[in-house]
């Protein structure tokens, strides 16, 4: 997978590029992160990237021509790319839509400052507007950052394990069970004693519980857009069972509303 980065801050990338897992993928050629720097296509002693919007308002827009002199120059040497514009009005980026860029041969993104880009080069230049979330960057570097180390992860080879990034959360919409390593007590807390118990089929139940348990608890969202598996509807049905179980050992009170709430 081939990233090339439009941006005028190319110096931004230097230290994505020398970290870790992104810094590994490059050396095993499973990716390269390249930058085409905008000014340099930009006209004139000054070489200017922006200028003053038409009809009025503040701040600058980037120029339609460095623009469009770097989006051909990073197409000529990646043609199967497809070109990103990173902007707060894209549709918004998540684990699904990582998996699908991580198909194509390469992504060129479009990397915005000031108050955005000429419109002419959003529509004869762009295939596809991404945001990272709803809020407003001082540009698209880091959100072009973001989306290129979550699709890294995905291309085959970039990660340790054979397996490592089918079992992330997201990818099955649930959220990762809890995890523990040593000391086995810490601060008067100790490791659930399932996990030192040898019992893999134990073990694998007791992750898919403390799964769904967090997910139910922080991202009910996520659940309801799920399928669930025969076991975790059984799961669910199980902790259904024994909250009933607390309410029926309740003591029986007054239907009365009168007698209710005092
Ligand atoms: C891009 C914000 C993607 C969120 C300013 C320029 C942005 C952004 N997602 N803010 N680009």
């Amino acid at each position: 997978m081939n990233f090339t980065v439009l941006t005028i801050f190319p110096e931004m990338f230097q230290l994505f590029r020398a970290h870790g897992i992104i810094k590994r993928a490059i050396e095993r050629n499973k990716i390269s992160v390249s930058t085409i720097n905008i000014r340099d296509f930009a006209e004139g002693r000054h070489q200017v990237t922006d200028d003053r919007p038409y009809g009025g308002g503040c701040g600058m827009v980037m120029k339609p021509e460095p623009l469009a002199g770097a989006i051909r120059s990073a197409k000529k040497k990646s043609p199967d790319s497809i070109t990103i514009h990173l902007t707060p009005q894209g549709r918004v980026f998540n684990q699904k839509v990582a998996q699908q860029f991580a198909l194509y041969d390469g992504l060129i993104l479009v990397c915005g400052r000031y108050e955005g880009i000429d419109e002419r080069i959003c529509q004869d230049f762009i295939d596809d507007e991404i945001s990272i979330g709803d809020y407003v960057l001082t540009g698209g570097e880091l959100a072009s950052m973001v989306l290129i180390d979550a699709v890294a992860r995905l291309i085959p080879g970039v990660l340790g394990g054979v397996d490592s990034a089918e079992k992330d959360s997201f990818s099955d919409d649930l959220l990762e069970h809890a995890q523990y390593t040593r000391p086995g007590t810490f601060e008067d807390k100790n490791v659930p004693e399932v996990l030192l118990s040898g019992n893999h089929k134990k073990i694998e139940e007791w992750k898919l519980e403390t799964s769904l348990i967090r997910t139910f608890l922080k991202r009910k969202d996520l659940l309801k857009n799920r399928l669930l598996t025969e076991q975790e509807i059984e799961i669910l049905k199980k902790w259904c069972l024994d909250i009933e179980k607390i309410i029926h050992s309740q003591p029986l009170r007054s239907t009365n509303a009168l007698s209710g709430s005092q």
